[in-house]
Order: C-alpha cells, then structure tokens, then sequence
C-alpha cells in the first residue's frame, strides 16, 4: 500500500502560491542548513556534541548504513529513540536515503510496535539498546519474529555511530517530490487503535517554517527537547525540527524531570522548550526551591492537554518567562497564543491557528455552526492538516467529512481573533498528561482476561494528570487481584500508560431498560456515576 497525501488541486495550488509549500524537501533544507552553518552547534546530548558539519557527516554514515543493508527508496522504518542525538542523524540520514521514518515513542512495547511496523509494511526497525531500565533488542526480536516485512533491526548504543564510522554505499542522487511523504506521525487512537499519519515535505516543513517566528525560535536560540522527540510537539512545534530548520541548537534532555531539565538549561543557555501541564507543575513546583540558574529561558511552552489558567497565570512570576500555550495535533492543526498576546488570552486561551489558511469550524451537533462564545466540536482542514490517515478506510470515513475537515473530536469555544479554548472532547479517550488512551483499545485488553467478563474504561478527573484512566470491571466469577491484572495488562506489551490507574469491580453496569446503551453512553453513566461518588473503589 503506498504511502501517500493528497489535497484536492486547487487547494494544492493556492499553498503554493501562498507560499506556504515551498517545494523543498527536508534533504534540500539539510543540505542548505549544513553549508551555511556548518561551525555551528546543531546538537548537544549525553557526551555528543556535534556541529552542524559533524550532523551532516553522521547524516551520511547513517544514510549509507540503511543503503548498505539494501533498503530500498520508498521503504518504512520504525524509529523508536529516546532523546538523543542519534535521533536526527537516523531520522535525517532515513531521509537522505529517501527511506521514510515511522515514529513510535519510548514507552510503546512489542503490541504497539508490532502493528505500527505491519500498518507501515515497514522493512526496519531502530531501537536503542536501553532506555528507562528498559531493554529494547529483545521486544526488536518479537516483533520482527511477528511481523514478516520486518527484514532488519538496528540498535542504537550511546556514542557510537549505528553503522560503524566505515560503512560506505552510493546515496541516491535524485531527491524525492516535496509533495511525497516525509514522515509517519502515529495518531492519539480515540477509537481502538492508533492510526498512521503520513505527513509530506511541502505540509510539515510549512507548519515548522511558520512556527518558528511565532515561537520566537531563530539562529540563537536553544531548544530543550524535553518531552519524547519522536512526539508531534517537541519534533514540529516547532520543536528540534524547527531549531534545525532554523540554524539553532538542539539540547537533548535524557528525561523531562527537573533535576535532569534544570542543569540542562543552565549549563547549555536554554531559551525556550516544551512540556506537558503536569511537568509544567513539577516545575513551577521546583523552581521555587531554586538552585539553579534558569535565566536563559525565555519561553515556556505548554500543550498536549488542557493548562489550567490557575496554573498558567503562575508561570511568569515563578519561573520568569513567557508562556506559550500549544494546542495541536499529530494530523495537523496547531494553534499557539502569541507571544505578545495578553495576559488573559495566553492564560485563558489554547491559542489560534498557525495560519490565513487554516479553515477552523465550531460547529453543533447538528453540523451547524456556533456563535462565537459558545462550545462546538471543532472541525479543521489546511495546508498542513491531513486528508486521510494510511490504509484505514473505516477510520477515514469516520474522522473526515466528505469535503475534507478532519473532525479533532475536541470540544472548543472560539473567541475574537480566532482564540480556540478547549473545553472537552467528544471521543473516548483519556488525555493523561498529554498521553493519550483509546478506551476501546484497552477494554479490547481488558477482555482478553480468562476473569474478565466486561470492561468499560472512563476517563477521572486527576489533580496531578489532568485524567486519570479508570476500568470498570465486571468480573467472570472472582475477581482477579487488582495488582494481578495491572501485571497482566504489562505482561500484554503495551504502553505502561495505557495499563488502567484505578480498577473498579461491579457486579453489573446498571445499564437501564433494555440494556441496548451504546459503550460511549455506558461510559458516560458509569463516569458520572463514580463522579457522583456511587462508586466503590
Ligand atoms: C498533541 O498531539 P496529539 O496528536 O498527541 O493529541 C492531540 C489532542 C488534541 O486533539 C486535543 O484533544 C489534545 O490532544 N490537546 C489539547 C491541547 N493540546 C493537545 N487539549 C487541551 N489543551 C491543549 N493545549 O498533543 C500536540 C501536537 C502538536 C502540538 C501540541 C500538542
């Protein structure tokens, strides 16, 4: 099934006459970047510290070694790094053997790898040697054992290059069409698994190029990539892609915690990052201890889930910088409030979209829209929001309609200006802490159990989280020990974060009258019934 995305022509001519798409490829941009700042500082992580010269050389060892195993143009792999420098010199050298990257993050395991690498038809699978006590090479064995277009495995080890410093193949001269896909970007899943987002050249090199001055980001400044890389956010918005499209330098960060951010900014000049409203807390949280020297930071970016305007109002006081709220998606739309944007709106609002061209709709239920003001589902096409997910027709007839707005399945008020304030979502799935948890996947999970009868998944409420994700179980004879099934639901290789945070057992679920409730209105009942505090924990 080839990889592809495609806009309606007329669409695809007004980006392009907009300007929007430029028609370069990432391997024109690299090269470009390269020749003009090859003394420069492109990335500094664990020991590494390379120039931008020393990333274009490691471009091409890495290039030569995926050459050299014999993929071929146009082959998928599945990338699964941590925050390393090793991250751009594979997914850049993929890119300069016209192979295309696949993103799965850190914490996915051997299920989830599995079906992105057999969606994907992927040939390859880069996984780093350990990471977070965790040992990758053998989860690489399973899959590839399962999937059969997986023909190679290559592990990452910390310093050294992933081929060897003599590998030697011919790169492809021809470059690829910008209008080609550059990158798979995997979806949240708010119904049952994720979903594969192939994203071109034209669209994502636009989204970054166009965030970059809203961010602030230019030739001086220093992004930390905090969150996971291979994440929507810290790669696009704009992210280390957006420091390199840039000229600046990229600062890996090992983990997102404090005591391993914080040294980071002071000793390396850190001007701006991003995280998620939890790590945004832990922060403020440790920035009052004081201790280290943050002054370098200028903007503090925070997005993924909903920042609660108590907590945003607390950021210039406390850690001294700008916020910027981000709200986006891995399909496309990002909106940022704008640097010299009020207090209220950057506090009370998740921003407006990137660009004159994306087309944002509020609209009810019916399908007709809202007054400004009052809470829609929100709708959106443009020219760096996707028009089809990869080989998944019943996923595509659901989330887009017939004239090509994908529906987010977020709950939002618009406001003067184009300022979008999430308000909820209409999809079932948990948002914890920026992860995001199809519930009909992990009930698919939840099934699976010899003890388990039926399982609806909601999302609660968490002060620290923002959600938390709850199982309500009704349990075939006994019920298994609660601390039994969350090692079971492990042993399953899926993602720690999908495993439920708390598991309730009931004997029924109390579904009224004919019991014909579809899962999304039992999970709604069961919710506002725990809400209710009806239930028992
Ligand atoms: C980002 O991307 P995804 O694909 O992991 O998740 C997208 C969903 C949105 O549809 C929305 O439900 C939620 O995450 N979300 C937010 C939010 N930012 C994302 N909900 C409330 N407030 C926010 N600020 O999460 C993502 C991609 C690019 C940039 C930033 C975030």
């Amino acid at each position: 099934m080839p990889l592809q995305q495609l806009w309606p022509e007329e669409l695809a001519e007004r980006y392009r006459a907009r300007g929007h798409w430029a028609g370069e490829t990432f391997r024109a941009m690299l090269r470009r970047r390269i020749a003009e700042s090859g003394e420069r500082m492109a990335v500094v992580g664990g020991a590494e510290r390379w120039t931008y010269a020393e990333l274009g050389r490691r471009i091409d060892l890495a290039a030569a070694g995926f050459v050299a195993l014999g993929l071929q143009p146009g082959d998928r792999v599945v990338v699964q790094l941590p925050n390393v420098p090793e991250f751009l010199s594979v997914t850049f050298g993929l890119m300069r053997a016209n192979l295309v990257p696949v993103f799965a993050l850190p914490a996915h395991r051997e299920t989830e790898i599995a079906h992105f690498a057999r969606k994907a038809e992927a040939a390859a699978l880069v996984v780093a040697e350990r990471h977070d006590g965790f040992d990758y090479p053998p989860m690489a064995a399973l899959v590839q054992a399962e999937v059969p277009t997986l023909r190679h495995v290559v592990v990452i080890a910390p310093g050294a290059a992933p081929f060897g410093e003599g590998v030697r193949a011919a790169l492809p001269e021809e470059d690829v069409s910008p209008s080609s896909v550059a990158l798979v970007q995997i979806s949240g899943g708010s119904t049952g698994l994720s979903k594969l987002i192939p994203r071109t050249h034209d669209d994502y090199l636009y989204s970054i190029r166009a965030s970059n001055p809203i961010c602030g980001l230019d030739a001086d400044s220093r992004y930390l990539v905090a969150l996971p890389a291979a994440h929507n956010f810290p790669m696009s918005s704009p992210g280390h892609f957006g420091a390199i499209v840039a000229g600046a330098r990229v600062v890996m960060a090992p983990a997102p915690t404090p005591d391993v951010a914080f040294p980071l900014i002071a000793a390396q000049g850190v001007t701006i990052t991003g995280l998620v409203p939890p790590l945004a807390l832990l922060w403020l949280q440790a920035a009052k201890r004081g201790g280290h020297d943050l002054s370098s930071l200028q903007v503090l970016q925070v997005g993924g889930a909903k920042f609660m305007a108590e907590a945003a109002k607390r950021v210039r006081p406390e850690l001294g910088c700008t916020l910027q709220q981000v709200f986006g998606m891995a399909e496309g739309l990002v909106n940022y409030t704008r640097l010299d944007d009020p207090e209220d709106i950057v506090t009370g609002t998740q921003g407006r979209a990137i660009s004159p061209d994306d087309e944002v709709l509020v609209l009810d239920d019916a399908g007709a829209p809202v007054a400004d003001g009052e809470a829609g589902h929100l709708l959106t096409r443009g020219p760096y929001t996707i028009r089809a997910y990869h080989d998944d027709p019943a996923a595509n007839a659901r989330a887009f309609t017939p004239d090509g707005f994908y529906r987010t399945g977020d709950v939002v008020r618009r406001f003067p200006g184009g300022y979008l304030e999430v308000q909820g979502r209409a999809t079932d799935h948990i948002n914890r802490a920026g992860e995001k948890v199809s519930a009909e996947e992990v009930e698919d999970h939840l099934l699976a159990h010899p003890q388990v009868f039926d399982a609806a998944v909601v999302s609660l409420p968490d002060r620290f989280l923002g959600e938390r994700s709850c199982a309500f179980i009704i349990p075939d004879g006994t019920a298994p020990e609660q601390a039994a099934l969350k090692a079971w639901m492990r042993g399953r290789g899926i993602a720690a974060f999908k495993v439920p945070d708390q598991i309730v057992f009931v004997d029924d679920f109390a579904t009224t009258a004919v019991g014909k409730v579809s899962r999304k209105e039992l999970r709604a009942a069961l919710r506002a019934r725990m809400l209710a505090g009806e239930g028992t924990a």
